[in-house]
């Protein structure tokens, strides 16, 4: 048996010398070493042989097992080594080539505007409020001083989950979770998504963006709220704006306003975007908070009194970058949105 084994090893040292690739080395261990390998074969003849024997026989065996091992393993080396060296001399190195950079993202214009313009009233000592996007009735309207046959409430204008919860119609129940949660004083600015069935045009989409502001303090006047959206609007916009308030009416403010800034594409002068007024779009509703609104939530109208204002966020983005329809914004079209 120690012949055959010898044999085995010549024939698996010469087979190993000649071979020309690492594919065929691993066939070699198969057929030599392996568990059906011819060694192994061999052994299984081993109960034939006297039983002195048997230890000899096994100890070659191993012996001759390892020394196939080890020429393998030199010549599996001298090959990985032999294709590196001809993949390094066919390789040349092009210090011209440009390869394509990764597209980089950046955050949607309405993110940027809406982290601007809380970054702003931050400054202004304003606090950040979270309110959620389902909400009660009771806030959205009642709370809010809005009657029960307030256009506003009709199935046609608000989007109801239930008869006692709906999709916000705007950002204003914040103000009374605020209030109702922290009490007076208050300074706070909440911002998100609202929902109303407006038909889809250049300016009006059934989802938008409001940002909510809201003061309640001893003393607090409308100077103090023309005084902050002036500084707002100039901060935002650029020192040339100017600010218009008109007189508007909300339940659940008192004097309430609706503002509008010059328009930004003919700075004043009148053109085809703002209908040759001179003025862009309404940007946000304002005013003095309601009494009720108040006295509703706990805090006495005849020691405090507040200020709140909700813009849109939409609108707010394109005065800001000159887009003249808010569709774009929500398009999701790469080649428009990488601009911002
Ligand atoms: C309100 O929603 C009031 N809650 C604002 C307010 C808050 C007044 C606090 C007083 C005190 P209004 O419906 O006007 O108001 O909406 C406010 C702003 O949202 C508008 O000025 C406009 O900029 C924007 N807006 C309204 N409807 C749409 C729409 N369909 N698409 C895009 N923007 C809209």
């Amino acid at each position: 048996m120690k012949e055959q084994l010898l044999e085995i090893k010549q024939k698996a040292m010469n087979h190993i010398e000649q071979s020309p690739s690492l594919k065929e080395l691993d066939h070699i261990r198969v057929q030599y070493l392996g568990k059906k390998g011819e060694i192994t074969k061999l052994l299984r003849g081993m109960g034939s042989l006297p039983k002195e024997e048997r230890p000899k026989v096994g100890a070659v065996a191993n012996e001759i097992r390892e020394e196939i091992e080890s020429f393998l393993n030199t010549k599996i080396q001298e090959l990985e080594k032999h294709q590196q060296e001809e993949r390094l001399q066919k390789e040349t190195l092009d210090i011209t080539y440009e390869p394509p950079l990764p597209r980089i993202g950046h955050f949607h214009p309405l993110i940027q505007t809406l982290e601007e313009l809380e970054d702003l009233f931050v400054e202004m000592g304003f606090t950040v409020y979270a309110g959620p996007e389902i909400e009660s009735v009771e806030n959205n309207f009642d709370a809010l001083n809005a009657p029960k046959d307030h256009p506003s409430r009709n199935p046609s204008d608000t989007f109801y989950i239930d008869k006692d919860t709906l999709l916000r119609t705007h950002t204003s129940p914040v103000q009374i979770r605020a209030m109702k949660n922290h009490g007076a004083p208050l300074r706070i600015v909440s911002s998100g998504r609202v929902f109303r069935p407006d038909d889809v045009d250049d300016t009006h989409s059934p989802m938008f963006h409001q940002l909510e502001g809201l003061v309640v303090d001893k003393h607090v006047s409308l100077a103090n709220l023309i005084h902050t959206l002036d500084i707002f609007i100039k901060e935002m916009f650029g020192e040339d704006m100017e600010t218009r308030y008109r007189p508007h009416d909300f339940p659940f403010t008192e004097p309430s306003v609706e503002v509008d800034v010059t328009c930004h594409s003919c700075h004043g002068k009148g053109c085809g975007a703002c209908s040759y007024t001179g003025w862009s779009m309404e940007l946000l509703g304002a005013g003095m908070v309601h009494p009720n609104v108040l006295k509703h939530c706990g805090i006495d109208p005849e020691v405090y009194s507040g200020f709140a204002f909700g813009m849109g966020i939409d609108r707010i983005a394109m005065v800001k970058y000159g887009i003249n329809d808010i569709r774009l914004l929500f398009d999701n079209d790469v080649n428009f949105l990488s601009q911002f």
